[in-house]
Formats: structure tokens, sequence, C-alpha cells
């Protein structure tokens, strides 16, 4: 007998996505919180799960009381009704409506009120498992509240449940830094904050869950709660169920070698059916995609082709084959021209000693003279991409691949702008 729980991310109900076209605005209830709730309640029932539980950030703001009281008051006398327990934690967002809304809805069991830490056994059938919450008792904490807490183990599976900002030191939003959550002794951490959602897997069921669905195009990619299942005492399955009503989706279109204008229709057409063939096989397809395009590469047709994009055009790209709107956020034309770098480094001025430079990143990784290059590129980008400021952008490693990407886009900058000069001059 296997218990299966549902664990949601920040939910935000009261929020509205942001971004859609004109022809999806009267939509924006269903694209948003309140419908990618309504999808988890119809999933969680479907699959018969024992419990969902909530990471904190339920409720955007103390403003949305009624709205949030309607659609969390409905979700949860639906789970409740099909046998499903409902519990949840406060977040730096809902930190007086949520507790309010909970008073209000007593089958809705908020954990770790006022920052008590609370235990909850969700075993059932002979499985045990443990749920361990804290909630917010105020907007900001600037402590950790893993930090000096000794979590007691229970029988079966223990998991926690927080609303967190992880590794991030000096964050108003309860930091917690990883080692902490290690160090804690529980078999995973469930977490809400952060909506770009980690990748959870039994063997490491710990991380930021993700929003619920993506409210901009800064939140792209697959949106969902997880599913966990617990077999005889241990994690057996974690697995995202992707259900956004909303999908974003960047679009990188590389134009070099078309010929002419068009091809990049076909080009965007290709990648969305793709999409849309990825889309149609999560857990609900999503009623709408946004896609963030870009036009790259070397080509003189890239004004061009983006004029084949209208305002039209743009609000519906693409009907999906379950239905799912396909429209354009926004088309960035990031094209540059042509350059005939072996040409130019016949030459003996300034731009032609670059373009010797240029080609040489086109060498072979072990050539010796693309190797001195790049560990003299590195020498002065590896101070620059440790610097603590930036690491909250998240770049990963640099490597000798990335350093030869960052030196041909800046170098064929520079090298546009110099021939550019040239041309003013002359
Ligand atoms: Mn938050």
């Amino acid at each position: 007998m296997a218990l299966r729980i549902l664990a949601v991310g920040d939910i935000h109900l009261g929020r509205r996505p942001s971004r859609l076209p004109q022809a999806l605005a009267e939509r924006a209830r269903d694209l948003g919180p309140a419908g990618a709730w309504g999808r988890t309640v119809e999933v969680a029932i479907g699959q018969g799960v024992d419990a969902v539980v909530l990471a904190g950030d339920v409720i955007e703001r103390d403003e949305d009381f009624y709205e949030g009281y309607r659609e969390l008051q409905s979700g949860v006398s639906h789970l409740t009704d099909a046998g499903i327990r409902v519990l949840g934690v406060v977040g730096n967002h809902d930190v007086r409506v949520l507790p309010r809304l909970a008073a209000q809805i007593p089958e809705f069991h908020l954990l770790g009120q006022g920052g008590v830490w609370e235990a909850v056994d969700l075993g059932d059938d002979g499985e045990p498992l443990t749920l361990w919450g804290w909630s917010f008792p105020q907007e900001r904490v600037p402590n950790s509240p893993v930090a000096d807490t000794r979590f007691d183990r229970r029988d079966g599976p223990n998991l926690g449940l927080l609303h967190c900002d992880r590794d991030q030191p000096g964050s108003p939003y309860a930091p917690v830094s990883s080692a902490e959550l290690r160090a804690a002794g529980l078999d995973g951490w469930l977490l809400g904050h952060i909506h770009a959602p980690d990748a959870l897997t039994a063997r490491d069921p710990s991380g930021y869950l993700g929003s619920l669905t993506g409210m901009d195009p800064g939140e792209p990619g697959a949106h969902g709660p997880w599913l966990i299942t617990v077999e005889r005492g241990r994690i057996s399955e974690v697995a995202q169920q992707v259900l956004a009503p909303l999908h974003w989706a960047p679009v990188e279109l590389d134009l070099t070698g078309i010929e002419a204008a068009e091809s990049a229709q076909t080009l965007l057409l290709e990648r969305v059916r793709q999409l849309d063939e990825t889309l149609n096989a999560t857990t609900r397809p999503p009623a709408a995609a946004g896609l963030r395009v870009r036009l790259t590469g070397r080509t003189g047709l890239g004004d061009e082709a983006a004029a084949l994009f209208g305002e039209t055009e743009r609000e519906q790209v693409y009907s999906g084959s379950s239905g799912c709107h396909y429209f354009i956020e926004r088309l960035a034309v990031e094209t540059r021209p042509e350059i005939a770098l072996t040409e130019l480094a016949g030459r003996a001025d300034p731009p032609g000693l670059l373009a010797r430079r240029l080609l040489l990143l086109d060498r072979p990784a072990d050539d010796p003279d693309r190797q001195a290059l790049l560990a003299q590129a590195r020498q002065r980008l590896d101070p620059v991409h440790r610097d603590p400021r930036w690491q909250a952008l998240g770049g990963g490693e640099l490597d000798d691949e990335a350093a030869a990407e960052w030196l041909r886009r800046s170098g064929t900058r520079l090298l546009e702008r110099m021939l550019a000069q040239r041309e003013d001059a002359a």
C-alpha cells in the first residue's frame, strides 16, 4: 500500500499573469494561479493522493483575502470531500492573510504557526510518514529557522516543509544554507519561495518546488506540483506533475544561412510544433504558451524576417493539437551581419588582428594557439565570474567553451564597431 503526497510550491492566489495578449485578457484568471490551483485539485483527486501540502506564498497579498478565501476554500473542500488532507505553511507574502484564511477553513491545517516547528503524522495503512513544518511569524525573518533546531525523527520518512531563502546569507526571508538542511537529518525538504523549480528525485527529494504556474516570461519551462510516493518505509518515486495552464518558452531562432526572410516563419513553426508535442505529453497541457523569440545568427535578413510577424500574427502564432494558444510575447532581432573573417584576417590593421584571433576560436580544442588565447582570457574572466555579486545569476562554471563563446560574442561585436567606424571615417 503506497502513500502519496502532492507537494505544491508558491501559488500566489490573487496575482494575474502579465504579458498576455489582448486575445487572452479575459482568460487571465484561468491562466493564472487560480486556474493552476484548480488543475492541481483535479489532479490530486484523479491520482487519489493522501495529502496535498502547500509550501507558503499561497496568497499574493493581504488585499487578496476574498479571492484567496474563495479559491482556497473551494479547492480544500473538494479535496477533503475526496478524503485528501490539506496542509500548508506560511510564506513571506501571506503572513497575515493565510492564518486568517486558515481560521475560516477548519479543514486546512496550517503547520508551525508563529514560527514554531510542528510535526504531523501523515501515515496511513501501516505506512508511516512525518511532515515537519514551520510558518513565517512575520514578513521578515533575518535568521535561519533550521539552525539550532533538533528534529527528533519518527518512524518512516521524515520530510520538511519550509518557505525560505536557500544559500542567501543576508536575506530577510528566512535564510537557510544547504548545509543546514542536510545536517537537519530529515529525508527531504520541500521548499517554497524561489519560483524556478529544482530537479527533485526519489534519491534526493530536496529543493524548490517552483511556482505552480509561470506568471511572467521570467518563469519559463515546466511548472506544477510534485507527486511523492512512499512505499515500504522509503520514498520510491518523485515526479513533477506538469500542469501549469500557462507556459513560457524562450525560443532562439538561428537564421545563419537562410536565403529568404520567410524561412524564419517556417523555422518558428517547426519549433512550436516540437514544443506542442512535448507539452502534450505532460500531466495537463497548458491552455496558452507565450514565446519570447530571439532572431540570432549571421544574416542580413533579420529585420525583414521580424517584419513578417505583425501584431495579429504575434497574438496567435499557432493553435496546438490540444487547443493551446501560442503567442509571441516579444520578438527581438539580434542577428549580426555576415563578416568575411578569412578575408579580413589578411589585413595588417587592428580589425585584421582581431579577425585572426576570432578565427583561432574555431580551431580544434587541442590547438596550442587557441589554448593560449583561452588561458589568457580566463585569467581575466575568472575573478569577475567568481565575484559574489553575480552568484545569484547562476552562471554555472566558466569552462573553456564558455570562455570561447564569450570571446566570440564580444570580439565579433568589437569587430563590427571597428568596421563601422572605418566606414564612417571613409
Ligand atoms: Mn516567498
